[in-house]
């Protein structure tokens, strides 16, 4: 008889941190389950938990370093690959300058507890300032409202969804995504809680799964979110709505004088662009003011149109000015065990420009938008090398096929991955990592944006083969290597630093944390007593924070009124000022619940089934350029064009086409056998890097103007 072994851990594959429980039979897992016991999912899971056997096991993973040779990759040893990546960046850097090496962050490495907690040090020593990261096509809105309101970019308040009764949600589809920045695992049973108490409604263009199953859906049109947004405010100061409550005396200014910002923005004078009736418009505010505990919440379809940084503000402030920060059922700040604000950047923004098209830094990362124009247009600061650690910018990156030009042009890149993805495929060398449940895991940076307060830790489940590195061991040996130690203390420092570990800061952060017994070693929540409880600490419901959450030193919340709503006459010259197209339409993206971003497409069990990657278009465009369902057609935009199969249903709004990213895997020379055979195509060969949100430089990937027009019909295609 073999042994049964059962381990509890997070999956880190997604925001929502579901418990689960997994099953070892003779050292295989045999199943992947919800833990029903878990403080914090319930129970809860979606079928992506599987995907991390399937990761384990994916023979396509690699699992040595790699070199590529006259096109042939041949394996390398740690100490041989790690001497050569040096040895050519710091050669690169020698010749063309340090910012001669680009280095891209992908949204993993927030998933990922070692690269998180020890990859500051490795970042410094590349000495470039063309940083990039996933940040910028996605939440960079968000950190720059925080950082200008709160003082940190970081202190991001969340939907307290357990008490709220009025759920008014903007650009966010959490039945397929789990739920983002607003970390809630078993989403689905807590909205309808929300409706036992009050209402869910949805804003979006598309009728989605979170639309489907609230009390109420309203489409709006791509990228005007901005307009209704205003005309929600003028509303609330031309009805003598305003109530900041509690609030008032955290602000630091009166919120009166900002009325004059919204005079113009009359329901009725945006109702026609925005697909929103006048009406809706008004009583949507009203339904929001008349609720005991209402919250609005707006995320990534909002964050990547054109306004995003406005739109983002804009929704932060119908929260305060109606006394919804900080309040039981409204937005409020979670209080982690781990205090990863206190250790980390507040925020900066415009210290040093993109050189080409000037565009500004924010916490010392460049909009990745401008990524190929770096990479392409000669000059001093030319990026000629990059570093990609968990990231697969040619599909999810605007113009994703210039970058991949680009890539290819390159005198050098390097990747930390464990597979060869779209971007990757243009490297000299692969340094993989483990696969997730080889390593432990906390989760670091989504416990700041948890509906509830909790901590779990869990071991690796196997323990690294002698072979294999950490992500976090890979970035400390190329440091060393970049940058060797000066004198003893450095020495000792970081020798300590790599025994620790990840686990060994963890232990030190949660002692010094808020629930942490300090210098007390038998008091306060501890590394010790989190590898006691598999299950996880509950740490309680959210609580008001204010003002101690605040970093501003006059702890007060700024209003900024200056530095947002001046974006308000770029809003002007888009909408009232200009004409668009009749024939275009505007496309937007999605996601499926089996779906994770460009990478989980190589599990079979996720990828079976119907083509996932289709054109869904409303039944009256459909009929007007006599496309029927299944049709092949063509999706042109300034930058490009994909044919795909049409799937025509009402769930669309008028005049727009949706196709979920992270698909076009036949690209050559990609190292995944299953995600080949369901290609797709990619949708950011559509996006457009010259449409970013001007306040912050963020990638506009809701809204791109595209026509559409039939390439073969489906009768034609099985003729
Ligand atoms: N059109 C459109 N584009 C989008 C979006 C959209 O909605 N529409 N969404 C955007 C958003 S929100 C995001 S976050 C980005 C994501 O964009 P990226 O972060 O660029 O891409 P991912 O698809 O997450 O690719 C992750 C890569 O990391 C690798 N990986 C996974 N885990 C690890 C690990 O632990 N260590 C290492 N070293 N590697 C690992 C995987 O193998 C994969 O190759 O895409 C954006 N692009
Ligand atoms: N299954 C799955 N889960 C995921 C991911 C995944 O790829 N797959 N990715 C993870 C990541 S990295 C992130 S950032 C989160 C994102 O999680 P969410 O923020 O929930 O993002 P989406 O599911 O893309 O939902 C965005 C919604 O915005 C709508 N939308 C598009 N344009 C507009 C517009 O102009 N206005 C309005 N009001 N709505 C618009 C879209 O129709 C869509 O329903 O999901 C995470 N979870
Ligand atoms: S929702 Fe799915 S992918 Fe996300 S943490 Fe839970 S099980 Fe993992
Ligand atoms: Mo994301």
């Amino acid at each position: 008889m073999g042994s049964t072994t059962k381990h509890f851990r997070t999956c880190n594959l997604c925001e929502a941190m579901c418990g689960i429980e997994i099953t070892l039979e003779d050292n295989a897992i045999t199943s992947i389950k919800g833990d029903p016991q878990d403080s914090f999912s319930r129970g809860h899971i979606c079928p992506k938990a599987l995907a991390l056997k399937d990761l384990y096991e994916d023979p396509d993973r690699i699992r040595a370093p790699m070199e590529k040779v006259n096109g042939q990759w041949r394996e390398l040893s740690w100490e041989q690959a790690l001497d050569k990546v040096t040895a050519r960046i710091t050669s690169l850097q020698a010749e063309h300058g340090n910012d001669a090496l680009g280095v891209y962050l992908g949204n993993p490495n927030v998933h990922n507890t070692g690269s998180l907690l020890m990859s500051g040090g490795m970042l410094r020593a590349l000495k470039t300032r063309n940083k990039f990261s996933a940040t910028s096509v996605d939440q960079l809105p968000h950190h720059i409202v925080s950082w200008k309101l709160f003082g940190h970019q970081l202190r991001i308040p969340v939907p307290d969804i357990d008490n709220s009764d009025y759920f008014l949600m903007f650009g966010a589809n959490p039945l397929a995504s789990n739920g983002s920045i607003m970390s809630v695992a078993d989403v689905k049973q807590r909205l309808k809680d929300v409706r036992k108490r009050g209402k869910v409604v949805v804003v979006d263009p598309r009728r989605t799964l979170t639309a489907d199953m609230a009390d109420a859906h309203h489409f709006v049109r791509p990228g005007t979110d901005v307009l209704v947004l205003l005309a929600m405010l003028h509303v609330l100061f031309a009805e003598g709505l305003v109530s900041t409550g509690n609030l008032a005396k955290h602000l630091d200014q009166g919120p009166m004088s900002l009325a004059d910002s919204f005079s113009e923005y009359t329901p009725e004078r945006v109702a026609p662009l925005t697909g929103m009736s006048a009406d809706l418009i008004r009583s949507l505010v009203r339904d929001f003011c008349a609720a005991k505990a209402p919250v609005m919440y707006g995320r990534l379809g909002v964050s990547v149109q054109e306004f995003g940084t406005l739109s983002q503000y804009l929704i932060m402030l119908f929260n305060i000015l109606t006394g919804r920060l900080d309040s039981v059922g409204g937005l409020m700040f979670a209080k982690p065990a781990v205090d990863i604000l206190a250790q980390s950047g507040r925020g900066n923004m415009g210290r040093f420009h993109s050189r080409v098209r000037g565009l500004p830094e924010f916490n010392g990362e460049l909009p990745v938008a401008t990524l190929a124009e770096e990479i392409t247009t000669p000059g001093a600061g030319q990026i000629k090398g990059m570093l990609l650690m968990a990231g697969n910018p040619v599909l999810s990156t605007p113009n994703g096929e210039q970058l991949d030009r680009a890539f290819k042009g390159l005198d050098l890149l390097v990747a930390i991955d464990f597979y060869i993805n779209e971007s990757s495929r243009h490297a000299d060398f692969i340094l993989p990592p483990v696969s997730p449940l080889e390593r432990e895991h906390y989760d670091v940076i989504f416990n700041v944006l948890a509906v509830r307060n909790n901590a779990r830790y869990a071991e690796a489940l196997f323990p690294r083969k002698a072979n294999a590195r950490h992500d976090w061991e890979i970035l400390l040996g190329l440091r060393d290597r970049l940058q060797p130690a000066r004198g003893l203390k450095d020495k000792l420092g970081r020798q300590l630093l790599r025994r620790a570990g990840p686990s060994g800061l963890l232990a030190l952060l949660l002692r010094q944390g808020p629930y942490g017994g300090g210098l007390n070693l038998f008091k306060g929540l501890s590394l010790a007593k989190l590898k006691k409880s598999p299950h996880g600490i509950d740490l309680g419901a959210l609580k008001p924070a204010l003002p101690g959450a605040l970093f501003h030193r006059d702890r007060k919340i700024h209003l900024e009124a200056e530095f947002f709503l001046n974006d308000v006459a770029r809003v002007e010259a888009k909408f009232f000022n200009s004409s668009t197209a009749p024939d275009q339409l505007l496309l937007i993206g999605r996601r499926d619940v089996r779906s994770n971003n460009s990478w989980l497409h190589n599990s079979h069990r996720l990828v079976k089934g119907k083509d996932r990657c289709t054109a869904l278009i409303n039944p009256l465009d459909a009929q007007r350029l006599a496309i029927a369902d299944g049709d092949l057609v063509r999706v042109t935009s300034r930058v490009g064009s994909v044919e795909l199969a049409a799937h025509i249903s009402d769930e669309m709004m008028l005049g727009v086409i949706s196709i979920p990213h992270g698909w076009g895997h036949n690209l050559s020379g990609t190292q995944w056998q299953t995600a080949q055979d369901h290609a797709g195509v990619s949708v950011n060969d559509l996006t457009d890097e010259m449409q970013i949100d001007e306040l912050s430089g963020n990638a506009v990937l809701n809204g791109v103007p595209v026509t559409l027009s039939l390439v073969a019909a489906t009768a034609a295609l099985s003729a």
